[in-house]
């Protein structure tokens, strides 16, 4: 089914708990939508102000249940620090609102299920960004797969690097288990990657074997870190393809590299996120960069939204997946929107990274596909079911 990203939702009214860099990128989203950005919600007085300002919106509630009182609004987008997720949305869905709720959906698997089943059972969209399944080139990479162009797959390789916790005195909320949650690499940013796989190959990742590291024991704030800087995974999927995923938060120069490049029968496919316009297809004669272009597949072609040359990137991916939340909650079913089952699906890949650098073993992750029939919504579909 294709899916057309050029709706505006202009009765669509929407409250953004939380003020950071994230509430602001929804905002954006949200109004590329047509949406309307009603009220925002943070704690703090000089908070509100802020947020008020960098996200455009008409009001600046005192707390979040002020925020989820409001009848006007009909979707809450949660922008908060991870350990907040599960208590939010659990009052954004008791208060009959449909959710988006950044990633890690929770800091656990149970509570992750727990939501996905509460979200389930009152009919709300309950939408996870994992944006990346938005750029046009990952829809094509996953079109070229889903036909056979690339044909039988042999290796994934991917990497998802960053370089803004590179130094000791770079510090974040995030580097502290209260507030990010037990991982902080994996969950962040290899979430993001496990699930761009898992996506564009509909093959999902059976067993893994990982090593993290902490390379900076103390920083700014945070003197005894607990959460990884950097993690390297050997996995094996489902159809039996072999590959290994790097994740790192510390590495100099990359700003925000998702790489993935996948190794067909065919031809070899490369994405990097630092450029997403392009396509790099491999073969025996070597690698064909292609901008992306109009005569894409018809699944990648609403993702498309300006003329090739006039590059799209990280926002437009963004705008493309608030669009289609949207489009779900007037009642469509678009293709590859990530549910709450996708947020599950990586927290339990998390708990798997961090289980097996306890162990020293390789761990079998949960059956991805027995749980997305179990609990319905669009990821049947995104797990190639
Ligand atoms: C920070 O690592 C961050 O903003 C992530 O939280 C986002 O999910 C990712 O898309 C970009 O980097």
């Amino acid at each position: 089914m294709t899916t057309t990203v050029t709706h505006l939702f202009p009765q669509t009214r929407i409250g953004i708990v939380g003020g950071g860099l994230m509430a602001q990128v929804h905002s954006r989203a949200a109004r590329a939508a047509g949406a309307e950005v009603l009220a925002v919600a943070t704690r703090t007085a000089a908070g509100r102000i802020r947020a008020q300002g960098a996200t455009g919106a008409e009001l600046a509630y005192r707390s979040a249940e002020e925020l989820l009182a409001d009848d006007r609004i009909d979707v809450v987008h949660i922008c908060t620090p991870n350990g907040s997720h599960a208590e939010l949305v659990r009052a954004a869905l008791a208060a009959g609102k449909h959710v988006v709720c950044e990633k890690p959906l929770a800091t656990s698997a149970a509570e992750a299920e727990q939501l996905v089943q509460l979200a389930a059972g009152t009919g709300l969209v309950a939408a996870v960004p994992f944006v990346y399944r938005f750029h046009t080139v990952i829809r094509e990479v996953r079109a070229r797969v889903a036909s056979g162009i690339t044909g039988r797959l042999f290796t994934i390789q991917g990497a998802y690097l960053q370089d803004w916790l590179a130094a000791p005195a770079d510090d974040d909320w995030r580097v502290d288990p209260t507030f990010g949650g037990p991982s902080r690499a994996f969950a962040d940013i290899g979430s993001h990657l496990c699930d761009a796989i898992e996506f564009v190959t509909g093959d999902p990742i059976r067993r893994l074997c990982a090593r993290v590291r902490t390379v900076h024991e103390s920083r700014a704030t945070n003197k005894n870190v607990a959460t990884e800087d950097a993690v390297t995974v050997v996995f094996e999927t489902d159809a039996g393809v072999i590959g290994t995923l790097h994740v790192s938060q510390v590495a100099h120069g990359r700003k925000n590299a998702l790489l993935l490049e996948i190794a067909g029968e065919n031809e070899s496919l490369v994405f990097d996120q630092e450029n997403p316009d392009l396509l790099r297809v491999g073969t025996r004669a070597g690698f064909l960069a292609r901008l992306r272009s109009d005569d894409v597949d018809p699944a990648a072609r609403p993702y498309s939204r300006i003329p090739a040359g006039h590059a799209q990137g990280y926002q437009d991916a963004f705008n493309a997946f608030v669009a289609d939340t949207y489009r779900a909650v007037t009642g469509s079913t678009p293709d590859g929107l990530p549910t709450f089952a996708d947020g599950l699906r990586a927290v339990e890949l998390t708990e798997a990274v961090l289980r097996s650098d306890a162990d020293g073993s390789w761990i079998d992750t949960p059956a991805a596909l027995a749980r997305t029939r179990r609990f319905g919504g669009h990821s049947l579909a995104s797990l190639g079911a």
